[in-house]
């Protein structure tokens, strides 16, 4: 199939943000993609590359990578498998069925499930779909970047672009698209939350580092490990990434400002990406010298997700909140 899966997304200002921040904020809205997240970019390249002759892919995910490898899958007129942990909410589940899916529930974390999608890749001969470690991914992710620099239009830079981590596959498509753009000295606010934190623990190391488990609500942040790629770019003199966390109460606090503010309801993922705004993070970089005072505007990743509802969301209210 010739093009691509994904859309050219809104690039909008936000006036809540821009009034907190002091400096103009972007959004960039990829919970508006087909499926509901900006992995529709990746896995529409990686699956237009990988599966057009396939018998059927296998996709682990914490949600939001099944949500596009699906979609992508019934586009293309290829069955789908997706594999999910137990931690993913039965309403994502659903969701993934009403694409067309199969679904099946393995282990307790994203990287169980993993586990059992490349066995059955191996014995079904099936194409594996990984959610975030891939070089098709990266340049897949990459047009979001794109797309933001001939939205804002010739001669205007973000002072700062910033994005969620799970396993960093969007970083580092981020981190590509910079690169092409010429904005390597943009800096990249890296954003997770306590409790699915690889990248930071990496970067604290200075080597990746496995976690025990996953304990934030943000499940699909929720690889125990980031990928190679994402920490090289850590440790590159080339980039500005910096790594940061919020708390689960902080990522749902921005996913209620952000549904009162801007009426978009996304997940605890993007949440923190979010958070990164609404609960002053960036004003104390900059206190600190990390950011400058003087910053151009800053560019949001709005990642998306579709493990969210009305009952979802009160639910972790009553669970974070008490
Ligand atoms: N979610 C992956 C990995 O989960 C998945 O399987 O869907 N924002 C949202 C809404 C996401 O769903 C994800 C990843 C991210 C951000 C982080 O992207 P990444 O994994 O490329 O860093 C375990």
């Amino acid at each position: 199939m010739a093009g691509h899966f994904h859309i050219n997304t809104p690039l909008l200002e936000s006036t809540g943000m821009s009034k907190r921040m002091g400096t103009t904020v972007y959004i960039k809205m990829e919970n508006s993609q087909p499926s509901g997240s900006f992995k529709i970019r990746g896995i529409g390249h990686l699956c237009q590359k990988l599966a057009s002759q396939s018998k059927g892919v296998v996709c682990s995910s914490g949600g939001n990578a099944g949500m596009a490898a699906a979609y992508v899958a019934r586009k293309m007129n290829v069955p789908a498998t997706i594999i999910v942990p137990s931690s993913s909410p039965q309403l994502v589940v659903q969701r993934l069925r009403d694409q067309g899916a199969t679904v099946k529930i393995v282990g307790k974390v994203w990287d169980d499930a993993n586990t059992e999608a490349l066995r059955l890749a191996d014995i079904d001969g099936l194409t594996y779909v990984p959610p975030f470690d891939h070089p098709l991914l990266w340049e897949g992710h990459a047009s979001v970047i794109a797309e933001v620099s001939s939205s804002l239009g010739p001669g205007v830079k973000p002072g700062a672009v910033v994005v969620s981590v799970g396993g960093g596959g969007l970083l580092c498509g981020v981190i590509q698209g910079l690169r092409s753009v010429g904005w390597t000295d943009v800096p990249v606010l890296a954003m997770e939350t306590v409790g699915a934190d690889c990248f930071n623990a990496a970067v604290k190391a200075s080597k990746l580092v496995t976690l025990d488990d996953i304990t934030s609500e943000a499940k699909c942040l929720g690889a125990k490990t980031v990928c190679q790629k994402a920490f090289d770019y850590s440790q590159s003199k080339e980039f500005n990434i910096i790594s940061e966390l919020v708390t689960d109460q902080q990522a749902l606090n921005a996913v209620e400002t952000f549904l009162d503010e801007e009426r978009v309801l996304v997940e605890m993922a993007c949440g923190a990406a979010l958070a990164a705004v609404y609960s002053g993070l960036i004003h104390r970089l900059q206190s600190d010298g990390r950011l400058p005072d003087a910053l151009g505007p800053v560019v949001v990743i709005v990642c998306g997700g579709s493990s969210v509802d009305m009952q979802q969301l009160s639910q972790l209210r009553q669970k974070l909140m008490g």
